[in-house]
Order: C-alpha cells, then structure tokens, then sequence
C-alpha cells in the first residue's frame, strides 16, 4: 500500500508552503508542480534537505509534469494568476478558469480516485468549475476558504480580548470575499459566545476586519498575498481527510437544498473524513444571516453564469 501521495498543484506561495506543512505533518509522499521549469524541482529539494533537520520522514518531489502527480490521494489545486494592474476580476477569472479548467481535466486523467482541495481565486468559482471539469462526485470537491476566515476572525477576537488564541473558536459561512457572513453567535471563548462578552460595536469592527484581512495583507506585503495561514488551513483540511478525523471545519461545497441553496457552491460547516465531506451541518441561522449567506452564494451563481460556456 504504502504512505498516501498527495499532489500540490502550483509550487507559488501558497503552494509551496502547503507541500512543506502537508510534509511535516508526514502525512504522506508529496509532489508539487508548477509550470516554471524546475521551480518545482528545487523547491522540492530545499525541503527535503530540511527533513534531517525537522525529522519528517516522508518524500516531496518537484516536477513540471502534470502526469506526476498520478495516484494521488489528495490534490490541492493552487495554480493561477494574481490580477495584475489593468486586469479586471473579470479577467482575472476567464484566465484562471482556463488554467484550473485545464487542471481539472488532468486530475480526472492521472488521479481519477483523489479528492480535491481548491485553493485558486475566486474560489467558490473555481471549485464548481473543478467539480463539473472532473465530474468527481460532490463530496470529493472541496473549496478552501472558511477554515482562513475563521482562523482570522479567532485571531482577532484573541487580540480583542486578550485571551489565549486556545480557547477561541468562530464560524465564517459564506463565498470567499467581501460578502463573507462571519457569525458573532456561534463564534467563542471556551464555550461563552463572544455577543456576550463584547459590544455590539467592538464585534462590528472585528467582523469588518475579518471580511477585509486578505486585503489588509495584500496592502503591507505590497507584493504577493497571504500564504502561511492559507497553507495552514488547506493542511487541517488534508489532515482531517487523509486521518478519517471527521472535524467539522467550514468550506466551499456543493449544496442541495441545504440553507435554501441548490446547485451551487458555498461555504458551509462540514465534517471531512476519509471519503471527503462526509456531512453537510445546517446550523440554525437568523433570518439576518441566513439572507446574508444566500446573497453571498447568489454572488458566486452570477460567476459561475460567466463560465457556463467552458
Ligand atoms: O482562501 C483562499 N482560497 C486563498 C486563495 C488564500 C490565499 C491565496 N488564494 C489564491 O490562491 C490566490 O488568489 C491565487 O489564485 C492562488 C495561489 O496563490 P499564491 O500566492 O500561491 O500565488 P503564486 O505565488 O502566484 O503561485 C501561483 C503558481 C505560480 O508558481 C505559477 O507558475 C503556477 O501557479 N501556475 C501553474 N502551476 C501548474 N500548472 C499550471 N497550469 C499553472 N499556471 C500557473
């Protein structure tokens, strides 16, 4: 049988330090890809020369073919493009589904039983296309984005409270951008909802900031985006999958009915095990939020509606 292989695609910012987390957690035989020839490759060796260092006994291995990641288990799609000056998200979006429509049809090729992490932007729209390009059954395609707005949202409720990041857990539904839904209610310190421990202004601004703090990065690096915590994410994500652990994280996956939704994808609480989401959790939600949410997912309907050519 051996260890899982699990496959990054895009050996960029976020993908990079995926493979190197994905390897330190040893969760496996890495191959990272990208299509800069031997980026990969060197990236690649640069990690496992760390491996005496850190202790992790697994392989990671760069290459520029996509054929090399056949057999994989898992697959965490990062390949794309960052919008340059004078590109429209519009754009931005043709040209990145072009590149994942493209992916998708290679995984379906080379990694026909793997499950599928997509990290690429706009993300609740490249998820679907990774899903109809596949034609991988729903629970096999997932889209990355709650597990980073969550952990945010915790970040700044810590800071807020000076409490220990420890104790705090939060919930963010919702597509990936402005429209975001974080949930004040269901988000915590050691079980106390923080509606009951901070006032309703304090609360606004950390939401605010929570929907911003992909930009708020972007502004200070002045090149590139965030990367730590979104590789920290996609790696809780693969771990919860490749160990059966059955966490229930939110991500971008594909409903039917549930919320009121149907046939699109949006981020929603879900347990992921073994066999990818193994369950879809309705919360109950306030008319305010569930409105929220299903504005947000009509927001990725009208995206998707651009591609429905491809
Ligand atoms: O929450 C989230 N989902 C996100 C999404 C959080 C952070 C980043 N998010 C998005 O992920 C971001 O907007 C981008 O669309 C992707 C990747 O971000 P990253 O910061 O890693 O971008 P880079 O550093 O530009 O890396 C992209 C790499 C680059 O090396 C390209 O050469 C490569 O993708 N690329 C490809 N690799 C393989 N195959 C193909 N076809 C290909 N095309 C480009």
């Amino acid at each position: 049988m051996g260890r899982p292989k699990l496959a990054v695609i895009g050996a960029g910012a976020v993908g990079a330090t995926t493979a190197q987390r994905l390897a330190e957690k040893e969760l496996g035989d890495v191959v990272l890809t990208d299509v800069v020839p031997w980026m990969p490759q060197g990236k690649a060796l640069d990690m496992m020369q760390s491996a005496p260092v850190l202790g992790y006994d697994v392989t990671i291995r760069g290459a520029n073919d996509i054929a090399e990641i056949a057999g994989s288990s898992l697959v965490v799609v990062t390949a794309g493009l960052a919008r340059k000056p004078g590109m429209s998200r519009d754009d931005l979006l043709l040209k990145n589904a072009e590149i994942v429509g493209g992916l998708a049809d290679a995984i379906r090729t080379h990694a026909p039983g793997a499950i599928v992490i997509v990290v690429t932007n706009p993300l609740d729209v490249m998820t679907w296309l990774v899903w109809k390009r596949t034609g991988f059954e729903p629970q096999r395609v997932i889209g990355m984005a709650g597990v980073l707005d969550s952990a945010r949202f915790c970040t700044f409720i810590a800071m807020e409270l000076g409490v220990s990041i420890k104790d705090v857990r939060a919930m963010v539904l919702g597509g990936h951008g402005d429209s975001m839904v974080p949930l004040p209610r269901y988000s915590t310190v050691s079980g106390v909802p923080i509606t009951e421990l901070l006032p309703k202004d304090r609360i606004d601004a950390l939401v605010d900031r929570t929907r911003k703090g992909g930009a708020e990065i972007v502004q200070l690096l002045q090149q590139g985006s965030a990367f730590y915590a979104p590789s920290a994410s996609v790696a809780a994500m693969a771990e919860s999958i490749i160990k059966d652990q059955n966490r229930v994280l939110p991500a971008a996956v594909y409903l039917t009915g549930q919320y009121g939704l149907n046939d699109v994808f949006a981020g929603v609480p879900v347990k992921l095990g073994s066999r990818g989401v193994e369950q879809i959790i309705e919360l109950e939600l306030s008319a305010d939020e569930l409105a929220a949410l299903r504005c947000s997912a009509e927001q990725v309907r009208e995206l998707v509606a651009k591609l429905k050519w491809m």
